[in-house]
C-alpha cells in the first residue's frame, strides 16, 4: 500500500490585516488541536485536543502571556481568537509556523470544508473595503453565483443552448466591475506641477493627506490612496506634476507618474484656468478637469468644452469630478445589485477565465461548455 503522507496543519490570520479589537487565528488539519496545545494553557485545564467540538476555552498564551479564547468549530479546525493589534497574531502564527505549522490564505481555511466559489467569497470578504462590497460578497457565498451556473448547467443538460448562453453573458457582464471589488479600479491624477492635483485629490478623499504647497515640484512621489465613492472601492493615487526638471529626485518623480498613467484605469489629467494644458496622447481612458475656476471672473464654466470645471479650493464642481469617475467605471445603476437582491456576481480572474471559455464553447459547439462549468464549481 503507498505510504500517504497527510497534508500540512496549516495556519492563517482568518481577519483582515489590519487593526482592529480582535483578530482570529485559525489552525486546521491533522496536528490542529496538538500545535495549539503547544501554546495554550487553558484556564479549566482542559486540552483542546480532548475538549468536545464547539467548547469555547478560555486561558493564556504561553509565549506572550496574553489572555484569549480558543473555539475549535470541528475536528481538526480550530479558531484562535486574540488581542486585534498585528502583534499578537503575528506571534501566534510564528509560534505556530515553528511546531510545523505551514501559512495558508483564508480561502484555504474555507476551501478545506466548502466548494470553491463560496471559499472565494469568504477569501475576498476578508479584504472588502465598503458595506456595499461587503454585501455583494456576502450574497455569493449564500450562494448567489453558485445557483446561476447551477442554472446553466440545467439549461445545457436540456439542450436549451440558447438560455445558456444569455445567462452567462449576463454573467460575464458583471466580471468587468465584479473583479474590481477586491482589487480597486486605480485613478491617477495627473498634470502639470501647481495645478491643484493635490489639492483636488484631499478634496476628492474628504480629507488633507497629501501635501498642498504654492510651489511646483512638492509632490515628487505617488502617492496611492484607498477610499470609497458611492459605495464603490477606489485607489486614488497623486503624482508629480509633469515637466522637465533638473532635479533628481523630481525628474524621478515624473517618471513614476508616467508609469502610473500607464497603469491607470482611468486618468484624471488636470490643468488650471491660468494654466491650460492638453492632455497627452495616452493609450488610457481620461478625464480632463480644469480647476481655479475660482480665478475667472465671473467663474469659469464647462460651456462647450469637454472638461469638467473645479474650483479644489472652494470645492466647486468636485462632486462632479466623482460622480463621472463612477459613471466611467462603475456599474451602470441598472446593472448594481441593490441591497436586497441576491445578484450573481463574478468576482475573479479564475471565475471569469472558466465563463469565458463555456461561452466560446457554446459558440463552438464543441460541448465543452459543461466541463468548464464543473470546473469553475469545484
Ligand atoms: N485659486 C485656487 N488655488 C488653488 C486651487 N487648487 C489648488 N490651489 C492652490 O494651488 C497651489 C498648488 O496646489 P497643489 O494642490 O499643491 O498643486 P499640485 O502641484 O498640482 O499638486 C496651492 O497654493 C493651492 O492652494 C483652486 O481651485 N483655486
Ligand atoms: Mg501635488
Amino acid at each position: 500500500m503507498a505510504n500517504q503522507t497527510p497534508p500540512p496543519t496549516r495556519a492563517c490570520l482568518l481577519t483582515a490585516p489590519a487593526r482592529a479589537a480582535i483578530a482570529t487565528v485559525a489552525v486546521f488539519g491533522e496536528r490542529a488541536e496538538e500545535l495549539v496545545d503547544c501554546g495554550f494553557q487553558s484556564a479549566s485545564g482542559l486540552d483542546v485536543a480532548t475538549s468536545p467540538p464547539s467548547r469555547i476555552l478560555f486561558g493564556t498564551w504561553r509565549s506572550t502571556g496574553e489572555e484569549l479564547v480558543v473555539r475549535r468549530p470541528a475536528l481538526k479546525r480550530v479558531e484562535i481568537h486574540c488581542h486585534g493589534g498585528a502583534a499578537s497574531s503575528a506571534a501566534i502564527l510564528n509560534d505556530l509556523t515553528n511546531w510545523g505549522a505551514v501559512s495558508a490564505a483564508p480561502r484555504d481555511w474555507r476551501r478545506s470544508s466548502h466548494e470553491t466559489i463560496a471559499a472565494e467569497a469568504f477569501g475576498a470578504l476578508s479584504l472588502a473595503k465598503t458595506p456595499r462590497v461587503t454585501r455583494i460578497l456576502l450574497r455569493q457565498l449564500q450562494g448567489a453565483l453558485t445557483d446561476a451556473i447551477d442554472e446553466v448547467v440545467a439549461h445545457l443538460s436540456n439542450d436549451r443552448t440558447r438560455e445558456a448562453e444569455s445567462c452567462l453573458r449576463e454573467l460575464w457582464r458583471t466580471a468587468t466591475w465584479g473583479r474590481r471589488l477586491v482589487s480597486p479600479w486605480r485613478i491617477t491624477l495627473c498634470g502639470p506641477p501647481n495645478v491643484g492635483k493635490s489639492s483636488l485629490m484631499n478634496r476628492l478623499l474628504g480629507f488633507d493627506r497629501v501635501i498642498v504647497f504654492d510651489r511646483p515640484g512638492t509632490t515628487r512621489d505617488a502617492v496611492a490612496v484607498s477610499t470609497a465613492i458611492q459605495g464603490w472601492p477606489f485607489d486614488l493615487v497623486d503624482t508629480a506634476g509633469l515637466r522637465l526638471t533638473d532635479d533628481v529626485v523630481e525628474s524621478a518623480g515624473v517618471e513614476r507618474a508616467e508609469q502610473q498613467m500607464r497603469e491607470a484605469d482611468l486618468v484624471v489629467w488636470i490643468d488650471a484656468v491660468d494654466q491650460p494644458a492638453r492632455p497627452p496622447q495616452i493609450d488610457r481612458p481620461c478625464l480632463w478637469v480644469r480647476n481655479k475656476s475660482d480665478l475667472h471672473s465671473p467663474p469659469y464654466s464647462e460651456q462647450s468644452e469637454p472638461r469638467l470645471a473645479t474650483s479644489a479650493l472652494r470645492g466647486d464642481g468636485v462632486e462632479r469630478v466623482a460622480d463621472e469617475i463612477v459613471r466611467r467605471l462603475a456599474p451602470p445603476i441598472e446593472e448594481t445589485p441593490n441591497e436586497e437582491d441576491p445578484s450573481p456576481v463574478v468576482f475573479t480572474d479564475r471565475q471569469a477565465g472558466h465563463i469565458e471559455r463555456a461561452l466560446q464553447a457554446i459558440r463552438a459547439a464543441d460541448g465543452a461548455a459543461l466541463e468548464e462549468l464543473r470546473l469553475l464549481r469545484t
